[in-house]
């Protein structure tokens, strides 16, 4: 049966600039699960976000839900067997990513000027190729889209701090991080689990993506983190794989 990831693109030395797409590559990666990536219409999601996954006739959006989705059929899920206090720090630690640390990172992309300048030819791209969008159209839509991204970060609350603040926050995250993964080799230690597919979609577009921040340099300072990144593409992005070899990194396959 084929699976079909439906993303952004690639962008930089990412597969995809959403870490959530990255967190689904990753996991499809780490299982083996061979698949195709396409680049898609955010707007023909089915809940208007990117990622959602096609597995045969099943159309599954949102990562958490793609990833049970896996799990749930896996003869032998990356959870199963998680003791109850690694599947609370499991739990914890996805929210730590996904509900903060990805707002910081939106501010720092979305939000920042400079930041936000390297960001939009990327984005001018996308909507080119993967809305199918006149090109001349795509800085339109960019100013369209950043201002429902401040609206969404203001919302939730970061888009009320300062930048000094934001980037105060993500170095606490990151020291956390480091702290937590340690000499690893994965998240919670001797086993890959599905918080690890989570870590590095985030910890990569932290590490890799063109932001200037300090926050970027001092994750790149971290040891752990960056010997993290380099393990996880080592092992699931860069290694042969059965049946064929892993697909270049940054290109759909
Ligand atoms: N909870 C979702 C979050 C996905 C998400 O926020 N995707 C963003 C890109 S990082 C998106 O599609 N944004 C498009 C939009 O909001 O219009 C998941 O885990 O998949």
């Amino acid at each position: 049966m084929t699976i079909t990831l439906h993303q952004f693109g690639p962008a930089w030395s990412l597969p995809d600039y959403s870490p959530f797409c990255v967190k689904v590559e990753t996991y499809l990666r780490m299982t083996r699960r061979p698949f195709r990536s396409a680049i898609s219409d955010v707007r023909k999601a089915p809940k208007h976000k990117l990622p959602y996954v096609q597995d045969g006739d099943v159309v599954i959006s949102d990562s958490r839900a793609i990833v049970a989705h896996f799990e749930a059929e896996a003869e032998r899920p990356l959870d199963g067997g998680l003791s109850p206090e690694d599947r609370a720090a499991s739990v914890a630690f996805r929210s730590l990513f996904e509900e903060e640390m990805y707002f910081l990172l939106v501010y720092l992309r979305w939000i920042v000027d400079e930041n936000f300048r390297v960001f939009a030819p990327v984005f001018h791209r996308y909507v080119h190729v993967g809305a199918g969008i006149p090109k001349v159209f795509a800085p339109l839509i960019a100013r369209v889209a950043r201002k429902q991204m401040r609206r969404e970060c203001w919302g939730q609350g970061t888009g009320r701090h300062s930048r000094e603040d934001v980037e105060g926050r993500l170095h606490e995250i990151v020291d956390v991080l480091a702290d937590q993964i340690g000499v690893g080799p994965y998240f919670l230690g001797s086993h890959p689990r599905t918080i690890d597919a989570t870590a590095h979609g985030f910890l990569w577009s932290l590490l890799d993506s063109p932001n200037n921040s300090t926050a970027q340099s001092y994750a790149l300072s971290r040891a752990p983190l960056v010997a993290y990144k380099e393990r996880m593409l080592d092992e699931f992005f860069r290694a042969p794989v059965a049946g064929g070899t892993a697909a270049p990194v940054g290109m759909p396959s």
